[in-house]
Protein backbone atom coordinates (compact mmCIF):
# COMPACT_ATOMS: atom_id res chain seq x y z
CA UNK A 1 0.00 0.00 0.00
CA UNK A 2 0.80 3.63 -0.50
CA UNK A 3 1.20 5.41 3.05
CA UNK A 4 2.15 8.67 4.19
CA UNK A 5 3.47 8.76 7.68
CA UNK A 6 2.40 12.32 9.43
CA UNK A 7 5.11 13.15 12.21
CA UNK A 8 6.96 10.43 10.75
CA UNK A 9 10.37 11.61 12.58
CA UNK A 10 8.76 10.67 16.24
CA UNK A 11 8.62 8.74 19.06
CA UNK A 12 5.82 6.73 17.66
CA UNK A 13 5.91 7.78 13.72
CA UNK A 14 9.81 6.43 13.24
CA UNK A 15 9.20 2.78 14.07
CA UNK A 16 5.98 2.92 12.58
CA UNK A 17 7.22 3.83 9.27
CA UNK A 18 10.20 1.71 9.79
CA UNK A 19 7.86 -1.40 10.27
CA UNK A 20 5.76 -0.01 7.42
CA UNK A 21 8.58 0.05 5.06
CA UNK A 22 10.05 -3.00 6.30
CA UNK A 23 6.42 -4.78 5.69
CA UNK A 24 7.26 -3.76 1.68
CA UNK A 25 5.07 -0.98 1.57
CA UNK A 26 5.25 2.81 0.02
CA UNK A 27 5.84 4.97 2.51
CA UNK A 28 6.67 8.74 2.77
CA UNK A 29 7.21 10.73 5.79
CA UNK A 30 6.01 14.09 6.24
CA UNK A 31 7.30 16.22 9.18
CA UNK A 32 8.35 20.00 10.02
CA UNK A 33 10.90 18.73 12.73
CA UNK A 34 9.16 21.02 15.23
CA UNK A 35 9.98 18.27 18.14
CA UNK A 36 13.57 18.45 17.94
CA UNK A 37 13.17 21.97 17.94
CA UNK A 38 10.94 21.85 20.97
CA UNK A 39 14.78 19.80 22.20
CA UNK A 40 16.68 22.84 21.79
CA UNK A 41 13.74 25.50 23.18
CA UNK A 42 13.61 23.56 26.48
CA UNK A 43 17.33 22.50 27.09
CA UNK A 44 16.38 18.89 26.96
CA UNK A 45 17.43 15.75 25.00
CA UNK A 46 16.61 12.22 24.31
CA UNK A 47 18.12 9.66 26.46
CA UNK A 48 18.99 7.86 23.21
CA UNK A 49 21.19 9.65 20.12
CA UNK A 50 19.08 10.23 17.55
CA UNK A 51 20.51 10.41 14.10
CA UNK A 52 19.40 13.71 11.81
CA UNK A 53 16.56 12.64 9.57
CA UNK A 54 18.96 12.03 6.19
CA UNK A 55 20.92 9.92 8.46
CA UNK A 56 18.06 7.97 9.35
CA UNK A 57 16.75 7.68 6.16
CA UNK A 58 20.09 7.15 3.98
CA UNK A 59 20.30 3.97 6.50
CA UNK A 60 16.97 2.43 6.10
CA UNK A 61 16.59 2.80 2.30
CA UNK A 62 20.89 1.12 2.29
CA UNK A 63 18.40 -1.71 4.53
CA UNK A 64 15.49 -2.19 2.13
CA UNK A 65 13.09 0.28 3.79
CA UNK A 66 12.71 3.12 1.00
CA UNK A 67 11.10 5.63 2.74
CA UNK A 68 10.31 9.26 1.13
CA UNK A 69 10.51 13.02 2.77
CA UNK A 70 8.30 15.75 2.93
CA UNK A 71 9.47 18.68 4.74
CA UNK A 72 5.96 20.14 5.70
CA UNK A 73 4.62 22.28 8.40
CA UNK A 74 0.79 20.49 7.95
CA UNK A 75 -0.77 23.14 9.84
CA UNK A 76 1.03 26.30 8.46
CA UNK A 77 1.37 25.33 4.85
CA UNK A 78 -2.00 23.28 3.96
CA UNK A 79 -1.18 23.95 -0.28
CA UNK A 80 2.24 21.80 -0.02
CA UNK A 81 0.02 19.22 2.23
CA UNK A 82 -2.52 19.46 -0.09
CA UNK A 83 0.15 19.15 -3.06
CA UNK A 84 1.99 16.00 -1.45
CA UNK A 85 -1.63 14.61 -0.71
CA UNK A 86 -2.89 15.22 -4.35
CA UNK A 87 0.40 14.08 -6.24
CA UNK A 88 0.58 10.65 -3.69
CA UNK A 89 -3.04 9.48 -3.80
CA UNK A 90 -2.22 7.23 -0.49
CA UNK A 91 -4.35 4.53 0.37
CA UNK A 92 -3.70 5.18 4.46
CA UNK A 93 -2.11 8.57 6.17
CA UNK A 94 -1.29 7.84 9.35
CA UNK A 95 -1.29 11.39 11.72
CA UNK A 96 0.89 11.11 14.23
CA UNK A 97 1.91 14.68 13.79
CA UNK A 98 0.74 16.57 17.02
CA UNK A 99 2.44 18.61 20.09
CA UNK A 100 1.62 15.90 22.41
CA UNK A 101 2.95 16.50 26.15
CA UNK A 102 0.18 17.60 28.12
CA UNK A 103 2.82 19.61 30.58
CA UNK A 104 3.95 21.07 27.39
CA UNK A 105 0.34 22.36 26.75
CA UNK A 106 0.13 23.81 30.49
CA UNK A 107 3.46 25.64 30.65
CA UNK A 108 2.32 29.38 29.29
CA UNK A 109 -0.67 31.13 27.08
CA UNK A 110 2.45 30.95 24.10
CA UNK A 111 2.43 26.96 24.77
CA UNK A 112 -1.40 26.66 24.97
CA UNK A 113 -2.14 28.51 22.02
CA UNK A 114 0.92 26.30 20.06
CA UNK A 115 -0.69 23.28 20.61
CA UNK A 116 -4.05 24.54 19.79
CA UNK A 117 -3.14 26.37 16.83
CA UNK A 118 -0.99 23.43 15.73
CA UNK A 119 -2.97 20.15 16.40
CA UNK A 120 -5.97 21.15 15.48
CA UNK A 121 -5.21 23.37 12.27
CA UNK A 122 -3.36 19.90 11.37
CA UNK A 123 -6.24 17.66 11.60
CA UNK A 124 -8.61 20.05 9.83
CA UNK A 125 -5.98 20.34 6.97
CA UNK A 126 -5.38 16.69 6.84
CA UNK A 127 -9.01 16.34 6.39
CA UNK A 128 -9.53 19.18 3.99
CA UNK A 129 -6.89 17.93 1.80
CA UNK A 130 -8.49 14.64 1.84
CA UNK A 131 -12.05 15.74 1.05
CA UNK A 132 -10.34 17.82 -1.44
CA UNK A 133 -7.93 15.81 -3.22
CA UNK A 134 -7.59 11.89 -2.65
CA UNK A 135 -10.85 10.81 -0.77
CA UNK A 136 -10.97 6.99 -0.91
CA UNK A 137 -7.71 7.76 1.89
CA UNK A 138 -8.05 6.15 4.66
CA UNK A 139 -6.88 8.45 7.90
CA UNK A 140 -5.47 6.76 10.97
CA UNK A 141 -5.27 9.19 13.51
CA UNK A 142 -3.35 8.52 17.14
CA UNK A 143 -5.72 9.76 19.40
CA UNK A 144 -5.80 9.44 23.18
CA UNK A 145 -7.31 7.67 26.46
CA UNK A 146 -7.06 11.09 27.66
CA UNK A 147 -10.16 11.93 25.60
CA UNK A 148 -12.18 9.71 28.38
CA UNK A 149 -11.23 10.85 31.72
CA UNK A 150 -9.94 8.11 33.62
CA UNK A 151 -12.61 6.64 35.54
CA UNK A 152 -15.19 3.72 35.79
CA UNK A 153 -17.98 6.13 36.29
CA UNK A 154 -19.64 4.31 33.26
CA UNK A 155 -18.11 1.20 33.69
CA UNK A 156 -15.10 -0.30 31.22
CA UNK A 157 -14.38 1.91 28.45
CA UNK A 158 -15.72 1.20 25.23
CA UNK A 159 -14.32 1.68 22.35
CA UNK A 160 -15.09 5.19 21.25
CA UNK A 161 -18.79 4.76 21.43
CA UNK A 162 -21.10 4.52 25.04
CA UNK A 163 -24.55 2.81 24.70
CA UNK A 164 -26.82 5.27 27.02
CA UNK A 165 -30.68 4.63 27.55
CA UNK A 166 -32.67 8.31 27.25
CA UNK A 167 -34.88 8.35 29.66
CA UNK A 168 -37.83 10.41 27.87
CA UNK A 169 -37.59 8.18 24.80
CA UNK A 170 -36.88 4.86 26.88
CA UNK A 171 -34.47 4.09 24.09
CA UNK A 172 -31.05 2.98 23.47
CA UNK A 173 -28.66 5.02 21.88
CA UNK A 174 -24.95 4.84 20.65
CA UNK A 175 -22.81 8.63 21.82
CA UNK A 176 -19.68 9.61 21.63
CA UNK A 177 -18.62 9.15 24.57
CA UNK A 178 -18.46 12.29 26.90
CA UNK A 179 -14.68 13.81 26.81
CA UNK A 180 -12.89 14.96 29.90
CA UNK A 181 -9.90 15.86 28.71
CA UNK A 182 -7.40 17.03 31.93
CA UNK A 183 -4.99 19.10 29.89
CA UNK A 184 -4.87 21.93 27.16
CA UNK A 185 -2.82 18.42 24.54
CA UNK A 186 -5.95 16.33 26.19
CA UNK A 187 -8.18 18.94 24.96
CA UNK A 188 -7.12 18.88 21.47
CA UNK A 189 -7.66 15.29 21.42
CA UNK A 190 -11.00 16.18 21.99
CA UNK A 191 -11.73 18.35 19.32
CA UNK A 192 -10.11 15.89 16.75
CA UNK A 193 -12.85 13.31 17.74
CA UNK A 194 -15.35 16.05 16.54
CA UNK A 195 -13.69 17.28 13.12
CA UNK A 196 -13.63 13.20 12.31
CA UNK A 197 -17.63 12.85 13.19
CA UNK A 198 -18.21 15.95 10.98
CA UNK A 199 -16.37 14.79 8.11
CA UNK A 200 -17.22 11.37 8.42
CA UNK A 201 -21.02 12.63 8.20
CA UNK A 202 -20.46 15.25 5.50
CA UNK A 203 -18.48 13.42 3.00
CA UNK A 204 -18.37 9.47 4.15
CA UNK A 205 -14.27 9.84 5.03
CA UNK A 206 -12.89 6.70 5.95
CA UNK A 207 -11.31 7.21 9.19
CA UNK A 208 -9.85 5.34 12.07
CA UNK A 209 -8.96 6.90 15.48
CA UNK A 210 -6.87 4.99 17.64
CA UNK A 211 -6.98 5.96 21.46
CA UNK A 212 -3.47 5.51 22.69
CA UNK A 213 -2.69 4.82 26.00
CA UNK A 214 0.71 5.95 27.33
CA UNK A 215 3.23 4.19 25.32
CA UNK A 216 6.89 2.66 26.53
CA UNK A 217 9.78 1.43 25.46
CA UNK A 218 12.57 2.69 23.11
CA UNK A 219 13.34 0.29 20.57
CA UNK A 220 11.68 -1.84 18.15
CA UNK A 221 12.48 -4.60 16.11
CA UNK A 222 13.29 -2.74 12.85
CA UNK A 223 14.93 0.65 15.23
CA UNK A 224 17.15 -2.19 16.58
CA UNK A 225 18.76 -3.01 13.15
CA UNK A 226 21.23 -0.25 12.97
CA UNK A 227 22.53 2.59 15.47
CA UNK A 228 21.39 5.02 12.83
CA UNK A 229 17.47 3.99 13.29
CA UNK A 230 17.25 4.23 17.05
CA UNK A 231 14.19 6.02 18.59
CA UNK A 232 14.16 8.56 20.83
CA UNK A 233 13.17 8.41 24.28
CA UNK A 234 11.84 11.20 26.26
CA UNK A 235 13.14 11.27 29.89
CA UNK A 236 12.29 14.68 31.24
CA UNK A 237 9.44 16.32 33.49
CA UNK A 238 7.83 18.28 30.38
CA UNK A 239 7.86 15.06 27.47
CA UNK A 240 9.14 12.06 29.57
CA UNK A 241 5.80 9.73 29.85
CA UNK A 242 5.63 7.75 33.33
CA UNK A 243 7.26 4.81 32.71
CA UNK A 244 10.01 5.62 30.69
CA UNK A 245 10.82 8.18 33.30
CA UNK A 246 10.53 5.73 35.40
CA UNK A 247 12.88 2.99 33.52
CA UNK A 248 15.43 5.78 32.75
CA UNK A 249 15.72 7.17 36.53
CA UNK A 250 15.96 3.52 37.86
CA UNK A 251 18.49 2.43 35.62
CA UNK A 252 21.02 5.42 35.76
CA UNK A 253 20.43 5.76 40.12
CA UNK A 254 18.16 8.87 39.91
CA UNK A 255 14.80 8.56 42.52
CA UNK A 256 11.52 7.23 41.08
CA UNK A 257 9.29 10.00 41.29
CA UNK A 258 5.93 9.08 41.96
CA UNK A 259 3.47 12.28 41.69
CA UNK A 260 0.95 12.58 44.38
CA UNK A 261 0.00 8.80 46.04
CA UNK A 262 0.36 7.17 42.67
CA UNK A 263 -3.05 5.88 42.99
CA UNK A 264 -3.12 7.01 39.09
CA UNK A 265 -4.20 3.91 37.39
CA UNK A 266 -3.08 4.84 33.55
CA UNK A 267 -3.24 2.32 30.33
CA UNK A 268 -0.03 0.90 28.39
CA UNK A 269 1.24 -0.06 25.36
CA UNK A 270 5.05 -0.84 24.43
CA UNK A 271 6.57 1.00 21.39
CA UNK A 272 6.32 -2.40 19.45
CA UNK A 273 2.83 -2.64 19.98
CA UNK A 274 2.09 0.75 18.41
CA UNK A 275 3.86 0.31 15.16
CA UNK A 276 2.21 -3.35 15.49
CA UNK A 277 -1.23 -1.73 15.85
CA UNK A 278 -1.12 1.01 13.02
CA UNK A 279 -0.20 -1.75 10.94
CA UNK A 280 -3.47 -3.76 11.62
CA UNK A 281 -5.92 -1.03 11.68
CA UNK A 282 -4.24 -0.15 7.75
CA UNK A 283 -4.41 -3.46 6.70
CA UNK A 284 -8.16 -3.86 7.72
CA UNK A 285 -9.39 -0.13 6.59
CA UNK A 286 -12.55 0.81 7.89
CA UNK A 287 -15.70 1.77 6.04
CA UNK A 288 -17.02 5.27 5.48
CA UNK A 289 -20.25 4.76 7.75
CA UNK A 290 -19.36 5.67 10.77
CA UNK A 291 -15.79 6.83 12.46
CA UNK A 292 -14.29 3.54 13.70
CA UNK A 293 -12.54 3.98 17.53
CA UNK A 294 -10.09 0.99 18.88
CA UNK A 295 -8.88 1.58 22.27
CA UNK A 296 -5.00 0.93 21.45
CA UNK A 297 -3.87 -0.09 25.01
CA UNK A 298 -2.51 -3.46 26.62
CA UNK A 299 -2.84 -3.24 30.12
CA UNK A 300 -3.95 -1.27 32.76
CA UNK A 301 -1.47 -0.72 35.81
CA UNK A 302 -1.16 2.30 38.96
CA UNK A 303 1.58 4.78 38.95
CA UNK A 304 2.73 2.97 42.33
CA UNK A 305 2.78 -0.24 41.24
CA UNK A 306 4.73 0.81 38.02
CA UNK A 307 7.14 2.49 40.36
CA UNK A 308 7.29 -0.44 42.84
CA UNK A 309 8.34 -3.15 39.61
CA UNK A 310 10.74 -0.69 38.67
CA UNK A 311 12.15 -0.46 41.50
CA UNK A 312 12.54 -3.87 41.90
CA UNK A 313 13.92 -4.49 38.28
CA UNK A 314 16.82 -2.14 38.93
CA UNK A 315 17.41 -1.62 43.21
CA UNK A 316 15.83 1.57 42.93
CA UNK A 317 14.40 3.59 45.20
CA UNK A 318 10.87 5.63 45.30
CA UNK A 319 10.04 9.04 46.35
CA UNK A 320 6.50 10.71 46.33
CA UNK A 321 6.61 14.26 45.07
CA UNK A 322 3.63 17.02 44.96
CA UNK A 323 1.63 16.74 42.24
CA UNK A 324 2.38 19.20 39.67
CA UNK A 325 -1.13 18.19 37.62
CA UNK A 326 -4.55 18.66 38.72
CA UNK A 327 -6.05 15.01 38.09
CA UNK A 328 -7.60 12.53 40.50
CA UNK A 329 -5.37 11.06 43.43
CA UNK A 330 -7.09 7.52 42.92
CA UNK A 331 -9.01 6.11 40.08
CA UNK A 332 -10.37 3.12 39.17
CA UNK A 333 -10.29 2.06 34.97
CA UNK A 334 -11.02 -0.70 32.94
CA UNK A 335 -10.49 -0.26 29.18
CA UNK A 336 -11.51 -2.37 26.67
CA UNK A 337 -9.66 -3.28 23.40
CA UNK A 338 -11.62 -5.46 21.73
CA UNK A 339 -11.62 -3.98 18.00
CA UNK A 340 -7.59 -4.58 17.86
CA UNK A 341 -7.23 -7.59 19.25
CA UNK A 342 -10.59 -9.03 16.95
CA UNK A 343 -7.91 -7.73 14.50
CA UNK A 344 -5.31 -9.70 15.86
CA UNK A 345 -3.41 -7.90 18.08
CA UNK A 346 -1.19 -10.11 20.57
CA UNK A 347 -0.26 -7.11 23.01
CA UNK A 348 3.49 -7.35 24.75
CA UNK A 349 3.21 -6.79 28.29
CA UNK A 350 5.66 -5.12 31.04
CA UNK A 351 6.70 -8.37 32.59
CA UNK A 352 8.32 -9.75 29.13
CA UNK A 353 9.79 -6.60 28.33
CA UNK A 354 11.10 -4.50 31.06
CA UNK A 355 13.90 -6.05 32.27
CA UNK A 356 15.39 -5.64 28.76
CA UNK A 357 14.57 -2.24 28.14
CA UNK A 358 16.11 -1.22 31.28
CA UNK A 359 19.53 -3.24 30.88
CA UNK A 360 19.74 -1.23 27.59
CA UNK A 361 19.69 1.97 28.84
CA UNK A 362 21.44 1.41 31.81
CA UNK A 363 24.16 -0.24 29.46
CA UNK A 364 24.11 2.58 26.80
CA UNK A 365 22.82 5.62 27.49
CA UNK A 366 23.63 6.54 31.26
CA UNK A 367 25.43 9.33 30.71
CA UNK A 368 22.81 11.25 28.30
CA UNK A 369 20.80 11.62 31.69
CA UNK A 370 20.80 15.14 32.70
CA UNK A 371 19.42 15.02 36.54
CA UNK A 372 18.46 18.82 36.24
CA UNK A 373 15.67 17.90 33.69
CA UNK A 374 13.82 15.10 35.78
CA UNK A 375 11.30 17.65 38.11
CA UNK A 376 10.94 20.29 35.27
CA UNK A 377 7.32 19.57 34.96
CA UNK A 378 5.19 22.95 35.01
CA UNK A 379 2.55 22.83 38.06
CA UNK A 380 -1.21 23.47 36.71
P1 LIG B 1 6.41 13.17 19.04
O1 LIG B 1 6.36 14.58 19.51
O2 LIG B 1 7.63 12.37 19.33
O3 LIG B 1 6.15 13.11 17.45
C1 LIG B 1 5.29 13.98 16.78
C2 LIG B 1 5.93 14.32 15.43
O4 LIG B 1 5.06 15.18 14.71
C3 LIG B 1 7.26 15.05 15.60
O5 LIG B 1 8.24 14.48 14.76
C4 LIG B 1 6.93 16.48 15.20
O6 LIG B 1 8.05 17.15 14.63
C5 LIG B 1 5.80 16.26 14.20
N1 LIG B 1 4.87 17.42 14.07
C6 LIG B 1 4.20 18.07 15.06
N2 LIG B 1 3.47 19.08 14.54
C7 LIG B 1 3.68 19.06 13.20
C8 LIG B 1 3.23 19.86 12.13
N3 LIG B 1 2.44 20.92 12.32
N4 LIG B 1 3.62 19.55 10.86
C9 LIG B 1 4.44 18.49 10.63
N5 LIG B 1 4.93 17.71 11.62
C10 LIG B 1 4.56 18.00 12.89
O7 LIG B 1 5.10 12.45 19.63
P2 LIG B 1 4.78 10.88 19.72
O8 LIG B 1 5.03 10.42 21.10
O9 LIG B 1 5.40 10.17 18.58
O10 LIG B 1 3.20 10.91 19.53
C11 LIG B 1 2.63 10.78 18.24
C12 LIG B 1 1.12 10.84 18.33
O11 LIG B 1 0.67 9.77 19.14
C13 LIG B 1 0.62 12.13 18.96
O12 LIG B 1 -0.47 12.63 18.25
C14 LIG B 1 0.21 11.72 20.35
O13 LIG B 1 -0.87 12.49 20.79
C15 LIG B 1 -0.17 10.26 20.17
N6 LIG B 1 0.05 9.51 21.42
C16 LIG B 1 1.31 9.40 21.95
C17 LIG B 1 1.48 8.70 23.14
C18 LIG B 1 2.83 8.57 23.82
O14 LIG B 1 2.88 8.04 24.94
N7 LIG B 1 3.92 9.00 23.21
C19 LIG B 1 0.38 8.08 23.76
C20 LIG B 1 -0.89 8.22 23.18
C21 LIG B 1 -1.02 8.93 22.00
N1 LIG C 1 3.50 10.73 36.71
C1 LIG C 1 4.18 10.45 37.88
N2 LIG C 1 5.51 10.69 37.91
C2 LIG C 1 6.21 11.18 36.85
C3 LIG C 1 5.50 11.44 35.65
C4 LIG C 1 4.14 11.21 35.62
O1 LIG C 1 3.61 9.99 38.86
O2 LIG C 1 7.44 11.37 36.96
C5 LIG C 1 2.04 10.45 36.64
C6 LIG C 1 1.18 11.64 36.23
O3 LIG C 1 0.84 12.43 37.34
C7 LIG C 1 -0.02 10.94 35.59
C8 LIG C 1 0.57 9.66 35.00
O4 LIG C 1 1.84 9.47 35.62
O5 LIG C 1 -0.94 10.59 36.56
C9 LIG C 1 0.74 9.68 33.50
O6 LIG C 1 1.55 10.78 33.10
P1 LIG C 1 2.30 10.77 31.69
O7 LIG C 1 3.11 12.02 31.59
O8 LIG C 1 3.00 9.48 31.50
O9 LIG C 1 1.06 10.75 30.65
P2 LIG C 1 0.13 11.87 30.04
O10 LIG C 1 0.51 13.23 30.51
O11 LIG C 1 -1.28 11.46 30.21
O12 LIG C 1 0.46 11.83 28.48
C10 LIG C 1 1.01 10.70 27.79
C11 LIG C 1 1.46 11.19 26.42
C12 LIG C 1 0.25 11.68 25.63
C13 LIG C 1 -0.79 10.58 25.56
C14 LIG C 1 -1.17 10.08 26.95
C15 LIG C 1 -2.01 8.81 26.89
O13 LIG C 1 2.42 12.23 26.55
O14 LIG C 1 0.68 12.03 24.31
O15 LIG C 1 -1.93 11.06 24.92
O16 LIG C 1 0.03 9.69 27.65
S1 LIG C 1 -3.14 8.71 28.24
O17 LIG C 1 -2.44 9.02 29.48
O18 LIG C 1 -3.66 7.35 28.25
O19 LIG C 1 -4.17 9.70 28.01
Amino acid sequence: MNIIVLGGDGFCGWPTALKLAKEKHEVTIIDNFSRRKIDDELNSNSLTNISNISDRLDTARSMGMNIKLWHIDIAKDYYTLAKAISQLKPDAIVHFAEQRAAPYSMISEYERRYTVDNNITATHNVLNAIVDHSPETHLVHLGTMGVYGYSKDFGDIPEGYLNVKINSTDKDVDILYPTNPGSVYHMTKSLDQLLFQFYNKNWNLKITDLHQGIVWGTQTEETMLHENLVNRFDYDGVYGTVLNRFISQAATGNDITVYGTGGQKRAFIHIQDTANCVKLAIENPANGKKVRIFNQVSEVLSVKDLAELCAKSYDGKVVYVDNPRKELAENDLGVSNAGLTSLGFEPITLNQKLVDDVKYIAEKMKDNLNPDNILTSPKW
